[in-house]
């Protein structure tokens, strides 16, 4: 038996799952139970001559309970051996509704009952769930759309409240874009997009409140030196690898294999750039407009890096102090590390050559 609100996905998810249990050489009988809404009846029927599955339904006939017994009688007669119920959804949990479900759940005593849940919905759905399993004892859950943009957070309230397990996915439109359930993946998803909270943490450990203060005004006036930098880059590698931090913000989207080329050649660079500001003078690296040729051609011989590249780390770090400075997101980024405006400053930062 299918369950769920309004648009949830019981229709499709009934279709996927007649899909499903065919693969597995069951003959699967969809039943149509939804007899308020006009078309969907026929909505159903449509599903399943595209999947080559039965479906019973009886137009023109509002007793749920009959058409299930007749349904079944059909079934004994036809050799189907699954029956999957498409019930009516109602826009919220109204008591009609779940009257009829009770009375279904009691009479043919259904050995599923999959709570649909579309992963849009967000925190309500944990209402809405909690409902549903208090009245009907859910045997498990569907949770659908996971092809949106959703994350599909609210998958962990709904199983924490209501002790059930999430049986099945569904990743799309397609009648086949039907997916067992996977912790991991869901994990992944809930978190992939950026792990937030332990980027938060661990700026916290990380970053001692009082330098970040004194690390605000600088970059606010833009007297951010190469010391500063120089600072910044130790804080950052205790933070952890470019590639750690990348994984950890949130919209980033950069496949892993990219996300570790772009921090090799990250941390290649940085590396590179510790180099160059180690062969200035204090007095250099305390002020960054004391830069002429004859100090950059002394750099570079004694460190070894092509002036050209001594050039272009000089403007880029002067480009970079003027955008830190623009950067009002900025605030307290060592204290309270504004995602975005650390996410800003490492695709800089990348961008040395
Ligand atoms: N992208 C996407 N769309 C889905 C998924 N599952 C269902 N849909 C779409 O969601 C809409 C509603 O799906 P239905 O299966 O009709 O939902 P329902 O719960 O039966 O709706 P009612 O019978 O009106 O209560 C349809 O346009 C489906 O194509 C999914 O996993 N991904
Ligand atoms: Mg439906």
């Amino acid at each position: 038996m299918m369950l769920g609100l309004q648009g949830s996905g019981k229709t499709t998810s009934s279709a996927k799952l007649a899909v499903k249990l065919k693969k597995e050489g069951k003959n699967p009988l969809l039943v149509g139970c939804d007899v308020y809404r006009p078309a969907a009846i026929k909505q159903l029927q449509t599903l399943g001559s595209q999947i080559n599955v039965q479906v019973y339904a009886e137009e023109n006939c509002t007793d749920v309970q009959s058409i299930i017994q007749h349904a079944l009688d059909f079934a004994k007669q036809n050799g189907n051996n699954v029956l999957i119920l498409d019930t009516a959804g109602r826009l919220q949990i109204d008591t009609d509704m779940m009257a009829e479900l009770l009375l279904i759940d009691k009479i043919f005593n259904p050995q599923e009952k999959l709570l649909v849940i579309d992963a849009m919905t967000g925190q309500e759905s944990v209402n809405v769930a909690e409902n549903f399993d208090a009245q009907l004892n859910l045997t498990g859950l569907v949770l659908t759309k996971l092809d949106g943009d959703s994350r599909g957070g609210s998958a962990l309230s709904v199983v924490y409240c209501t002790k059930k397990p999430i049986k099945l996915t569904g990743t799309g439109e397609k009648l086949s874009a039907l997916e067992d359930f996977y912790p991991d993946r869901m994990a992944t998803r809930i978190l992939g997009m950026g792990d937030i909270v332990s980027f938060v943490e661990r700026a916290k450990e990380v970053f001692d409140e009082n330098e970040a203060k004194k690390m605000q005004e600088k970059l606010k006036k833009a007297e951010f030196t190469f010391d500063d930098f120089l600072n910044m880059q130790r804080q950052m590698k205790m933070f952890g690898s470019i590639d750690q931090i990348l994984g950890m913000l949130p919209g980033m989207n950069i496949k892993k294999e990219d996300r570790e080329l772009i921090s090799h050649e990250g941390e290649k660079q940085l590396k590179r750039i510790e180099v160059f500001i180690q062969s200035m003078t204090p007095e250099e690296r305390a002020n960054p407009k004391l830069m002429n040729s004859s100090r950059k051609k002394r750099i570079a011989s004694g460190s070894g890096i092509p002036l050209h590249d001594i050039n272009i780390y000089i403007k880029q770090f002067d480009q970079m102090r003027t955008m830190m400075k623009g950067m009002n997101q900025m605030k307290g980024m060592f204290g309270k590390m504004g995602g975005m405006g650390l996410q800003k400053m490492m695709q800089q930062m990348s961008k040395f050559k």
